[in-house]
């Protein structure tokens, strides 16, 4: 959606690991050089409540979190997240960079815990309305590698310490989205030199300057 007042919604997804902070930092360091006024979020999270969600969400607990618990706590915090950053900052002009958005519900409550992908798009109306990312950056790699990478970061969150048969799952949703719209959603190939990832990322967000 090309939006009039230039803002545009820009999301940045993949299995753990797979560089979307580091690129995440490129991206805002093109749109500060291009002089394009954003706001960076992340997802789960973004806001106070949002964050106190993403909490729950990622430490390891004694009473095992149900999985249509997990579903529901992801857009309870989307609600607020939508409601008070993303809504505000776009009607502003404001472009907003998201680390993660639903492609992950759909790849990780779909595809990893197997939840109906019906459910999910219910409540993706319910809570988003018609807002839907303008770009989705989708960076690919096996997942082996990047839980390697996750990995040498030290101790594991609730979601990293799933089994790779579990990211398999999430890697394939995403790729089916991406073949699903392709115009929204751009393959990275993750597992290419940094250099190269932010070169392919780059030749794509100039043509959206
Ligand atoms: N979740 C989220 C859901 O289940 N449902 C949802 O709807 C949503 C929104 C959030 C968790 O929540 C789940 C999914 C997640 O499990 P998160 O913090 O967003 O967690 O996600 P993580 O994947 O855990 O983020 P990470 O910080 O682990 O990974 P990144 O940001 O992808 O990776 P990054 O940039 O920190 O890079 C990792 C390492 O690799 C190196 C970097 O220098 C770094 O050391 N690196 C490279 N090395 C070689 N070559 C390259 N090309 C490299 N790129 C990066």
């Amino acid at each position: 959606m090309i939006r009039s007042n230039g803002a545009r919604f820009i999301t940045v997804e993949g299995v753990e690991g797979v560089g979307k902070t580091t690129n995440i930092r490129f991206i805002t360091q093109c749109l500060h050089t291009a002089g394009v006024s954003y706001v960076l979020t992340r997802e789960p999270g973004g806001t106070v409540v949002a964050e106190s969600i993403r909490q729950l969400l990622l430490a390891k607990q004694d009473e095992n979190l149900c999985e249509l618990t997990e579903l529901l706590l992801v857009f309870a915090a989307r609600a607020q997240h939508i409601k008070r950053v993303i809504e505000p900052a776009l009607a502003n002009g404001k472009w907003v960079i998201c680390d993660r958005f639903t492609d992950a519900t759909y790849a990780y409550q779909g595809g990893g815990r197997g939840l109906s992908m019906n459910t999910i798009a219910q409540l993706e109306n319910l809570v988003q309305g018609d807002l839907r990312p303008d770009v989705t950056y989708i960076l690919d790699l096996p997942p082996a590698i990047g839980l390697k990478r996750a990995n040498q970061r030290g101790e594991l969150d609730r979601f990293e310490q799933e089994k790779l048969e579990f990211f398999d799952k999430v890697r394939a949703v995403y790729l089916e989205r991406a073949a699903q719209e392709p115009e929204r959603c751009i393959i990275i190939d993750a597992q290419a030199a940094l250099a190269t990832v932010q070169y392919n990322i780059g030749k794509h967000l100039k043509g959206l300057l």
